[in-house]
């Protein structure tokens, strides 16, 4: 009898002991369908750049204008020292992936040979004509591993065709000549200006073609303009992007310029739009776009809420960084970048997610009776399980965690043996399956047990980094209130920001 009850103890104590060790029954489940409009595999790439260079440069680094007249004379242009292997170090050393160039401004004035035009580099005295800036960036970027990116303006105050239709021609022309010559494009840029030509006609601009033309020359470029094809202009120059971004935008009717989305609706993009088109914020280090001896750079706290406010809210920022009229971008905004690197490392090199002893969530897609099962977090993970809440804190890109098709709320926890402090939260949907959460919270356990949410935020997309206090807890929380398909993160994160040390996610006009 006594040796039957010891039996029976000894076998309860295995099978807790057991069901401690081993997570419910796994059963096969498929990677969710994805849901509504989706990135193609060029906007995935473009949007994991995160941070790109500008470069504004041309006539108006010489004048001190913003908006050149046209009728500059080439000869303005003579940068005495140009070298664009130190635009590249620059953007290396300051982590930036790609580069920007504004190839063609508003005045016309081309940075390489353009064939089809008498304004340009050619007709210059710089290098005796003989100079090709597009040619020597190209060529830097790849020997440097940094992509390219051209900014061909439509507007064009030089061209005596412009506000005909044989502009549409010559800018065809342009595009072209630009393309062929200096890929692989990572991006071209199209502003949405539009100004009235020489017989007072504004532009009837053949975007059709134009972007055509692009993808069929560089099948990889993402189009920018106020409606994309494949991002979106974030509808201000501050460097804010809306506090609710979504990557989806309605562009049918809709053109670059006069005829674009409200600059709100471009800040937020549409909740049901049918088309991924994400946000990109281009803002500049300095007051103007051109360098002026007279202007200076943003100091790196600035720069921070930028990135907070761009990056950390599901858009890709674009910096401009403008050469000065030797043709080297200056030592303050060098010196200014590489400080700025130094803080985003300082912060975001120690995630303290990844000291969690456990990872445990609400429900997992491929598991029956779930009953909050929790992750040691240990390599390697037994069984080998796709879709689990482990994966939000040791995946790759491509590893995330996935709710079952019909769960649109759950939490993930992550528990630590030693408090953490932290302010900065960071979270990913894994986009290549759409963007799905609209609304979600974190929550801190406090010494009593008692939970206290510390951010309440609405979308998340590519990346979000939410803005809290700095809390101290064993225990973090993100619930997701609310997903319009099954929730698919692939990652969060904590970290600790000692340098702008608020825990109010700054909110400007446009925000929602
Ligand atoms: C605008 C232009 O008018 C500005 O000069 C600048 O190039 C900015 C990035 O885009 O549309």
């Amino acid at each position: 009898m006594k040796k039957t009850a010891l039996l029976l103890i000894l076998c309860l104590l295995g099978v807790s002991l057991y069901a401690q060790k081993h997570p419910p029954k796994v059963k096969p489940a498929d990677p969710p369908a994805p849901y509504g409009p989706v990135p193609t595999p060029a906007q995935v790439e473009w949007q994991k750049m995160e941070m790109n260079l500008f470069c504004h440069f041309g006539p108006n680094t010489f004048t001190g204008l913003e908006w050149g007249e046209g009728t500059e004379t080439e000869d303005i242009f003579n940068p005495t020292a140009l070298d664009c292997n130190q635009w590249i170090s620059v953007a290396k050393n300051a982590g930036f992936q790609g580069i920007i160039l504004t190839a063609k401004h508003h005045d016309g004035f081309c940075l390489w040979p353009n064939p089809v035009s008498t304004h340009t580099v050619r007709q210059s005295v710089w290098r005796n004509g003989k100079g090709d800036v597009l040619k020597e960036l190209s060529e830097a970027c790849k020997r440097g591993g940094v992509k390219f990116g051209i900014y061909i303006s439509p507007w064009d105050r030089n061209a005596p065709t412009y506000g005909t239709e044989a502009y549409n021609k010559v800018l065809l022309k342009t595009l072209r000549s630009a393309h062929k010559h200096y890929g692989p494009i990572f991006e071209q840029w199209f502003d949405g200006a539009n100004g009235e030509g020489p017989n007072g006609k504004r532009q009837v601009y053949d975007w059709k073609r134009f972007n055509a033309q692009t993808l069929k020359l560089q099948p990889n470029a993402v189009i920018f303009s106020d409606v994309g094809p494949g991002c979106r202009w974030v509808g201000n120059e501050e460097g804010t992007c809306g506090r609710t971004c979504w990557s989806r935008l309605d562009v049918e009717g809709r053109e670059p310029g006069k005829n674009a989305p409200s600059q709100d609706t471009l800040n937020a993009g549409n909740y049901n739009g049918a088309c991924w088109i994400p946000a990109e914020t281009d803002v500049s280090i300095r007051p103007g776009w051109f360098w002026r001896d007279s202007e200076h750079p943003k100091s790196v706290r600035e720069l921070l809420r930028i990135y907070y406010n761009s990056v950390g809210r599901n858009s890709l920022l674009l910096l401009n960084v403008p050469p000065d009229n030797r043709g080297l971008i200056p030592a303050e905004d060098s010196l200014r970048l590489i400080e700025f690197r130094a803080a985003l490392d300082s912060i975001f090199s120690h995630d303290l997610a990844k000291n969690a002893i456990r990872i445990c969530a609400s429900n997992e897609r491929n598991f029956d009776n779930h009953d909050n099962w929790c992750w040691p977090n240990e390599r390697p993970l037994f069984p080998p399980a796709k879709f689990v809440s482990f994966w939000l804190i040791n995946g790759m890109y491509d590893q995330f965690w996935a709710t079952a098709d019909s769960v649109t709320t759950a939490w993930a926890e992550f528990q630590f043996e030693e408090p953490q402090t932290f302010n900065r939260v960071m979270l990913q949907e894994y986009i290549p399956l759409g963007q799905r959460v609209e609304k979600f919270h974190v929550e801190v356990e406090d010494e009593n047990g008692n939970w206290r949410t510390i951010a309440s935020e609405t979308t998340i997309g590519y990346k979000r980094i939410v803005l809290t206090e700095t809390v101290t807890t064993k225990k973090v929380r993100v619930v997701i209130d609310q997903s319009r398909a099954c929730i698919v993160l692939n990652r969060v994160g904590l970290f600790m920001d000692t340098i702008l040390e608020d825990g109010k996610d700054s909110v400007s006009s446009s925000c929602h």
